[in-house]
């Protein structure tokens, strides 16, 4: 296990890798790893990308790594891929267009299901930023679909969301309008050499500035990209380094990381309370006999309940 720790600080590929197996496995030996990786964290910037399936994340991701390490940084990428019919083969598209940094030690590029983990995928995310991070990494990036709960509490890890929107999707103002929006801070309008680009510009630059009417100083950015020609990158990362470096300077980074802080504790006070309580009462044992009293209506779900609850408590103070 040191041995693990020490290959994931000397940013060694097969120890990261293995590293993130044990997580995704929750192998016994995964809250030990992270602890002693915990003390080497806090010094990579995390942006999240997120947007509709198709909205180019992936090659936006591809071109921000080229420009990140021209400038001698050092980036990891994880991709949550949420195995759905929509995206069948995009890990493979993308590991096929992420080959060429597939030599450089200074890249690091992992896909992670976004179902069947055992302890959770946002958890998972969590521990794998940690192990990144501590690996030296300078930039994170975490690219998810923009579509379910478990995505945006994924891509709310980030210090900098990035959102991507293109045109010809129809709904996807509604889409923003129901939410999405909340969670971008910079708006990125991809594939701007098809016509409509201007438009879906307009129409999120007309929401933000209803949004932030008060507060016109805190109002989004609203980048227009085309990774076909190669256009409006460079920009987008200007934006978001002088978005983090914002954050930073105004103490707002410190006020988002202590909030994650927060929720993760929350998160897994909850799931490790959970496991120990279900031990205590025995669940698996008894929640037949719990069913057929409340079924036969001999006791109702709360007074059940409120009754194991007295079990557990007075279990604990006997031991
Ligand atoms: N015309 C045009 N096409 C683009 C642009 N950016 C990406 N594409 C194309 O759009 C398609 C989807 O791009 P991806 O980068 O895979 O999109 P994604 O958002 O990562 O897709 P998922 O991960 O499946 O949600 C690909 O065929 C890209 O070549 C752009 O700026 N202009
Ligand atoms: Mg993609």
């Amino acid at each position: 296990l040191i041995e693990l720790a020490k290959q994931v600080l000397n940013r060694q590929t097969r120890g990261i890798a293995r590293a993130i197996t044990c997580i995704e496995n929750d192998h016994p030996a995964r809250e030990q790893l992270l602890s002693a990786l915990h003390p080497h964290c806090g010094g990579a910037m995390i942006w999240g990308i997120t947007g509709p399936p198709g909205s180019g994340k992936s090659s936006l991701v591809d071109q921000l790594i080229s420009r990140q390490r021209a400038a001698g940084k050092k980036v990891a990428v994880i991709a949550i891929d949420p195995s759905s019919p929509f995206s069948g083969g995009a890990i493979l598209g993308d590991r096929l267009r992420m080959q060429k940094h597939a030599t450089d030690t200074g890249v690091f590029i992992r896909s992670m299901a976004s179902r069947g983990h055992l302890g959770g995928v946002a958890s998972a995310t969590a521990d794998t930023i940690r192990v990144l991070d501590a690996a030296g990494f300078d930039l994170i990036l975490i690219e998810t679909i923009g579509v379910g709960q478990t995505e945006i509490e994924i891509v709310e890890m980030a210090d900098v969301v990035l959102l991507t929107l293109v045109p010809g999707l129809g709904d996807e103002i509604q889409a923003l309008k129901a939410g999405i929006m909340e969670i971008g801070d910079i708006f990125v309008i991809n594939k701007s050499d098809k016509e409509e680009a201007l438009r879906v510009k307009t129409e999120v630059e007309y929401v933000l500035s209803l949004k932030y009417h008060d507060h016109p100083e805190l109002r989004s950015p609203v980048v227009m990209t085309s990774v076909l020609l190669n256009s409006g990158i460079d920009e987008l990362e200007q934006s978001a380094e002088a978005y983090f470096q914002k954050l930073k300077s105004g103490g707002q980074l410190e006020i988002r990381r202590r909030k994650r802080i927060a929720s993760e504790l929350t998160a897994l006070l909850n799931a490790k309370l959970s496991v120990r309580i279900h031990q205590v009462l025995d669940l698996q044992n008894h929640i037949e006999r719990w069913v057929e009293q409340v079924y036969l209506q001999k006791t109702s779900p709360y007074a059940l309940i409120n009754q194991q609850i007295e079990f557990i408590f007075r279990e604990f103070k006997n031991s």
